[in-house]
This record gives C-alpha cells, sequence and structure tokens, in this order.
C-alpha cells in the first residue's frame, strides 16, 4: 500500500455548451488528472479543475505544485497514512483542488487495493443521489428551455439558477419565468456568485419572495462582512457558503459569524478527508448542506456522488451532478448515466470508474 508516485496530466475537453456566472465563464475543462501509483501496481485517479476567478488556482500552477511540492511530501507513505498525508499537504495554505485530487486519488487506491468502494469506505448511506442542475446566464426564455430539456432528457426536477453581476430585474425575471412555467413541480434555489452587494441581495430578495426559493448562495461577498451578516439576519431561508468557505475553519468563522446558515460541500476543493470534516461539522451545527458542483467532469462528479451518498445529511438534498452534461466528451470508460432524476454511484471497488486511455491520450495536452 505504499505510495511510489504521484502523476498530474493536464487535458483539455471542450463544453457544447458553456457555463457562464457572475465570477466567470466556463468554456473547457481545462483540468488535471491526478494518478497515484502504488508499490502492488493498483492507480488510484481523481481530477483537479482549476477555477482561477475563485481560488486562484490555474491549470500550470496545479501541475507544479502536485509535481514540486506534494509528490515530494507524500511519495514512500501508505495509503492508509491519509491524516499524515493531511496534514502535510495543509501546511501549504491555498491549492484547494489541487490537495482535494491528491486526497481523492489516494482514497481511490485504497479502495480499489481493499477491494471495497470509496463510499463504502466513507459511510455506505445509500447509493445514489436525486440531482440539482445549474443554469448558467441567459435570457429568460432559454433559461426555461435548457430547464426543459434537462427535465424531459433527465428527470431532473431541481435547479440552480445563476444570478448577479447582471441587471437584477433580469435575474429575477428568470426565476419568475421558471416558476409559471413549471409550478410547484420543481425545487428552485439561486447562486450570486459574490455578484450582488448586499442591499441589491436583499431587494432581489424582497423581489421574488413569492417564488419559493429553496437557498440562496454566495449573493454578495463573504468580505463585506457586516453587509453580509446583516443580508442573512434578513431572509427567511438558508444562505448557503460557497466559495467562502473553502476549509472546515472558514465554515466555523462564517457560521459563527452570521454570515451564513448553510454550507456547500465541494469534494473537488476539499477531497474526501476534508469534505468530511466539513460534513461532521455541518451536522453537529444543524446545518443545511449541500453537494455542490466545481464544474467537474465525470470523474469529479463520480467523487461528489461518492461522497455525498455516504452520509444521510448529504444524500438529504439534491447534488450538483450534472455539469458533465455540458461537455463535448469525457475520460470515463462507462459514462455516467443521470435517470429519473437521480446519479447512481459507480459499482465496485474505489471510485468504480475507469479511464479511457484511448480518449485521455486524445485529451491530454503535455504529449
Ligand atoms: C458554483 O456553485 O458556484 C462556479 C464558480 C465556482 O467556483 O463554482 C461554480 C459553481
Ligand atoms: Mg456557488
Amino acid at each position: 500500500m505504499k505510495i511510489v508516485a504521484v502523476e498530474a496530466i493536464p487535458f483539455a475537453i471542450p463544453y457544447v455548451k458553456p457555463l457562464k456566472f457572475a465570477s466567470g465563464e466556463v468554456r473547457a475543462a481545462e483540468h488535471v488528472l491526478v494518478r497515484v501509483h502504488t508499490d502492488e501496481g493498483v492507480i488510484g485517479v481523481a481530477e483537479a479543475p482549476p477555477r482561477p476567478f475563485t481560488y486562484g488556482e490555474t491549470q500550470d500552477g496545479i501541475l507544479a505544485v502536485i509535481r514540486q511540492i506534494f509528490a515530494p511530501q507524500i511519495v514512500g507513505l501508505t495509503l492508509t497514512e491519509r491524516e499524515t498525508i493531511h496534514a502535510r499537504l495543509a501546511r501549504t495554505v491555498g491549492n484547494p483542488t489541487a490537495k482535494a485530487a491528491v486526497d481523492m486519488a489516494i482514497w481511490d487506491a485504497l479502495g480499489r487495493t481493499l477491494g471495497l468502494p470509496v463510499t463504502a469506505l466513507l459511510g455506505g448511506y445509500t447509493d445514489h443521489m436525486r440531482v440539482s442542475h445549474m443554469l448558467g446566464f441567459d435570457t429568460p426564455e432559454t433559461m426555461v428551455a435548457e430547464a426543459e430539456r434537462i427535465n424531459d432528457l433527465y428527470g431532473i426536477t431541481t435547479f440552480k439558477v445563476k444570478v448577479g453581476r447582471r441587471p437584477v430585474s433580469l435575474d429575477t425575471a428568470v426565476v419568475r419565468a421558471l416558476r409559471e412555467r413549471f409550478g410547484n413541480s420543481i425545487e428552485l434555489y439561486i447562486d450570486g456568485n459574490r455578484g450582488w452587494t448586499a442591499a441589491e441581495s436583499l431587494r432581489a430578495m424582497n423581489e421574488m419572495a413569492d417564488l419559493d426559493l429553496l437557498f440562496a448562495e454566495e449573493l454578495c461577498p463573504a468580505d463585506d462582512v457586516l453587509g453580509r451578516r446583516w443580508l442573512v439576519s434578513h431572509l427567511d431561508i438558508p444562505f448557503i457558503a460557497d466559495e467562502s468557505v473553502p476549509t472546515p475553519a472558514d465554515v466555523t468563522r462564517e457560521i459563527m459569524g452570521g454570515s451564513a446558515t448553510a454550507v456547500s460541500i465541494k469534494t473537488a476543493r476539499t477531497g474526501f478527508t476534508g469534505s468530511r470534516r466539513v460534513h461532521h461539522l455541518a451536522e453537529g451545527l444543524g446545518l443545511e448542506v449541500v453537494m455542490g458542483n466545481q464544474i467537474d467532469g465525470q470523474l469529479g462528479t463520480a467523487c461528489a456522488v461518492a461522497f455525498g451518498s455516504a452520509f444521510e445529511l448529504t444524500s438529504r438534498r439534491a447534488g450538483e451532478l450534472s455539469n458533465f452534461l455540458d461537455m463535448a466528451d469525457d475520460l470515463l470508460i462507462s459514462p455516467l448515466r443521470i435517470h429519473d432524476g437521480q446519479l447512481h454511484v459507480p459499482a465496485g471497488p474505489g471510485l468504480g470508474i475507469d479511464i479511457d486511455t484511448d480518449k485521455l491520450g486524445r485529451y491530454r495536452t503535455d504529449k
């Protein structure tokens, strides 16, 4: 079970439909595949999605930090020394998706070595989650049409609407159009990616008071400390902290400071080891939790559903597990399939997935 090598491989797969939101836009999955090799010939995998506009990580930066800093710190340790590995990676501030991918590839290698699914090792609560789909910026008509398409094709009935950084009236018109088209047959919530001020956020929330929103996520920046606390104190639905809580300590700060009342857990940024910590913290504090999506490919989504299904709290709400639908292709031999609004955890040891080496050969950008 000794780790003998950690590889970081850049790849790029275009999006058929780019996703636009208040803090940025994604047109291609320019991610990093991490492969952890053991002395028994087992290979664990995971992917790191750079989000420069959120965490400041870039594809080149992820390759460098894994190859030059993280790999030398963990080669020679065994797969069961996960807390030692976590402590060594945690010495470096930031770099959340690079750390998370290394952590999850180690869990995958451990599961494959033991012949057990990672989801069972984590908690084994259930084998599937309901899926929530993210609707990126467009006109109200186009966003309603997209929700109809996703609902028809995949049976998805929960939608997260991206808002912020464009006229508030346009965003509220989108949410109103969705509610009018689908009535109470769908769940709706919004994510501002810090695009509004606290005052704009409250005005928008008041305008949408009759639209039965489930949650409001990261509407204004957490650094507007008093403004955000004021906003959250005026809301009667949970306010989800997402990019303001990349670590468990950030969760404590935001929740205890009154700047959020719910948490988005993203395995892409806290891996399995850190996401467990966030889950336990949320459970202890009695917080709502949503499994978020860092605009992951299928490998990242397999990680999110493995974790989300492992616990009662994380599987309660629909998880954001469908961004990969907008990609032109992916790396897995057996693609993930969403049916009846649900995604099942791939069966099998580790993450239950295998990388298609032909596809990796086609999309890797280092050869
Ligand atoms: C989300 O929930 O915010 C967009 C930016 C980011 O960091 O994650 C995505 C989705
Ligand atoms: Mg978000």
